[in-house]
């Protein structure tokens, strides 16, 4: 069964069951074959993100802005990913570091960035690379927060080239490139959210973390933002038209740099899993429940997010509801076949269960209502899934999805 319905509803369906096979005289598995199907299907099963806080359910976009998605969002911010102190910093500057350069045989210029930036507490910087091709019309663009090693995967120099992060493809399709590492922001350990970031904004002697206090994948995305503050500045770039891309746990920043940050047009979850894309209530065992990820990442996320282990189930909001905090935008996820931790089927489901949202807006959310075959990307409305064959990767299949779904939706005019 790919959904495990709440306890309450366990109850109640042990009880059901034990009359149905009264009433109908059979087995006890022959009915739990029956109801079994009935709740794979059902997306009942899921929390109706669209219901109103005093009763009824949101029927247009205005409903949904004004009294349902605020409320969403405070739950993902104060129960799992935490709350930022700060938007825009008070202390915000950007140099270049690096006199910009032709670079990729003279199809684009590139730049090196220090984003500088500080609050009450202190200062601190993180550097990004971009590649801007060349090109009358300014340029739309992906921002690729990268939780790889950076000299294998992120080299400004172009001698050590990766699929995580292909610029020169990226380049010769009319894309500009545009990377960071996540580490230069907070690093990927656990200190207790003291150092990096978190030691600008907030006193971070104190003895405890806050409860809805933001958590190193928060810091990472707000990086992203800090990103598009510079996009914003730079006439050589489409800044209507930027998406954030990362993988696995940068797959989960990118959805949060995309639902904080509406200036981001899409986000891209690679792989993001646990906490990304994967429907809590989606029952697959080999995949990471919140138990395992809250165990092994703490810091990760709010503190309060410890009250959900072992209740994946009953988690008030589920993933696609969180997915559906980015409508009307475009959203992409991506699964890869051998990655059963991520729980692909999971990841189509929250995509699938999200679309609603778009509905409200006169959109399509996702195209298709089945589980695809590999490598057969869906595309066609403002949702995009992709089960690409494979490993746990960013790889250039991946990038082309992503680049296909932007060149579907008019990204890059003629
Ligand atoms: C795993 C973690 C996942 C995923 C992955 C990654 O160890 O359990 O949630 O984010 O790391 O980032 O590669």
């Amino acid at each position: 069964m790919l959904f495990r319905p709440p306890r309450a509803v366990e109850i109640w369906y042990n009880d059901a069951m034990e009359n149905i096979c009264k009433k109908l005289d059979i087995t006890f598995c022959a009915a739990l074959a029956v109801c079994a199907a009935a709740f794979a299907r059902s997306p009942e099963c899921v929390p109706d993100f669209l219901a109103m806080p005093g009763g009824g359910r949101a029927a247009t976009a205005a409903d949904w802005e004004k009294s349902v998605k605020p409320v969403v969002k405070k739950f993902f911010l104060s129960q799992v990913y935490g709350t930022r102190p700060v938007a825009r910093p008070p202390h915000l500057s950007f140099t270049a570091v690096w006199p910009d350069r032709d670079m990729v045989d003279g199809k684009a210029v590139r730049k090196r960035i220090r984003c500088e930036y500080g609050g009450k507490h202190g200062t601190n910087s993180f550097f990004f690379t971009v590649f801007i091709p060349k090109s009358v019309k300014p340029s739309p663009a992906f921002v690729l927060i990268c939780n790889r090693k950076a000299a294998d995967n992120i080299d400004p120099e172009r001698r050590i080239k990766s699929e995580f992060w292909p610029v020169e493809e990226m380049i010769a399709r009319g894309y500009a490139a545009i990377a960071f590492h996540n580490e230069e922001v907070a690093p990927d350990w656990n200190t207790g959210n003291t150092t990096g970031a978190f030691a600008c904004f907030e006193n971070v002697q104190r003895p405890y973390r806050s409860k809805e206090g933001w958590g190193t994948l928060s810091a990472w995305a707000w990086a992203a933002s800090r990103v598009m503050d510079w996009i914003e500045t730079e006439p050589l770039l489409d800044a209507k038209h930027v998406g954030v891309v990362g993988h696995s746990r940068g797959g989960k920043t990118a959805l949060i740099a995309g639902v904080e940050d509406e200036r981001f047009a899409m986000a891209c979850s690679n792989c993001s899993g646990c906490s990304g894309a994967k429907l809590n209530r989606a029952d697959l065992p080999d995949s990471e429940h919140i138990m395992q990820i809250v165990r092994t990442f703490p810091y990760w996320f709010a503190p309060n997010y410890v009250a959900w282990v072992n209740r994946d189930a009953e988690i008030t909001y589920d993933q696609n509801a969180w997915l559906a905090l980015m409508a009307p935008r475009l959203v992409a996820v991506t699964s890869a076949s051998a990655d059963g931790w991520a729980g692909q089927r999971g990841e189509f489901e929250a995509a699938r269960l999200a679309s609603p949202a778009w509905e409200l807006y006169g959109k399509k959310g996702l195209s298709g209502q089945q589980f695809p075959a590999v490598n057969d990307p869906l595309m066609e409305g403002s949702v995009a899934y992709h089960y690409r064959e494979g490993k746990h990767t960013l790889c250039l299949k991946d990038w082309n999805f992503y680049m296909d779904f932007a060149d579907r939706n008019g990204w890059r005019r003629p």
